[in-house]
């Protein structure tokens, strides 16, 4: 009997214990149970039951956090559609800057490629020009005979084939478009030089004024700081009258005798070869 009232005690305890939850109560009657009568125990109710406050909160609590939970999740997925439909913005943005930039520098290559051509054939005919420029000037193979007898030298410098006074080799030089050469120079007095045989009228006389040379553009020796006289001036110019009570009032290069290297006064009269120079 007393290890009854136990059991009546113990089962008392569990009931308190299990309160809160889904197991449902005896319908045990325990004052009877406790009473004595220990030998019969009733099945479970099957018929639900009322959740308690604590569930009702419990459940309340859950759904809120269900309910957040999928709401975040929507959020959170149409962030990421919109970060997608960006991304594919973007993408496409700059498909279009490069495509852009692909045909910018396509069409700046295609310019470069004309430029070189340009800059090739352009550098074809300097080199060209830079060649005839070169063989016009560096020999004496530029001096050519022409069909009317004139040496041409440089396509400036003109050798006469026949022989007149001094002013009328002028005015064939003139007619030319060009005059009797003036010599401003050693390089330029050497290579008349080297291209004469005889004597030659130069463009320097002292007509206008005894012992004032000037040349046919209206230098003076002065100006030009060179001159080749014979004898270094001291033989020529002599302005000697024994052929001509004018004077010799005419420069030539060379003379009678031969010597090619110097300048002589002589008569205007004197017919000689002469050297025309087109300065333009
Ligand atoms: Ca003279
Ligand atoms: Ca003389």
């Amino acid at each position: 009997m007393q290890e009854s009232r136990e059991v009546c005690c113990q089962f008392c305890k569990m009931e308190e214990i299990y309160e809160n939850t889904n197991f449902k109560r005896s319908s045990v009657n325990k004052s009877s149970y406790c009473k004595g009568n220990a030998t019969v125990l009733q099945e479970r109710d099957t018929t639900p039951s009322i959740p308690s406050k604590g569930t009702k909160v419990l459940l309340m609590v859950l759904c809120a956090s269900l309910v957040l939970a999928v709401g975040s999740l929507c959020v959170l997925g149409v962030l990421f559609e919109y970060n997608l439909s960006q991304l594919d913005y973007n993408k496409c943005v700059d498909f279009g800057s490069l495509t852009m930039k692909h045909n910018m520098v396509s069409m700046q290559l295609s310019i470069q490629e004309i430029n070189n051509t340009c800059m090739e054939r352009e550098c074809h005919e300097l080199n060209a020009k830079f060649d005839r420029l070169k063989s016009y000037f560096n020999d004496g193979q530029s001096c050519n005979l022409s069909v009317d007898g004139w040496t041409v030298c440089r396509g400036l410098l003109y050798f006469s084939a026949e022989k007149h006074n001094w002013s009328k080799s002028r005015d064939v030089c003139v007619s030319k478009g060009a005059d009797l050469v003036t010599i401003t120079s050693q390089n330029e007095q050497d290579f008349l030089v080297s291209k004469i045989k005889e004597t030659h009228w130069i463009g320097l006389n002292d007509l206008e004024t005894e012992g004032r040379w000037v040349w046919v553009n209206n230098q003076t020796l002065e100006e030009t700081g060179v001159e080749f006289w014979f004898g270094s001036g001291q033989k020529e110019p002599d302005n000697w009258k024994v052929q001509d009570p004018s004077g010799e009032n005419c420069a030539s290069l060379g003379d009678r005798n031969g010597n090619l290297h110097t300048w002589f006064d002589g008569s205007c009269k004197q017919q000689k070869k002469f050297i025309c120079e087109n300065k333009y």
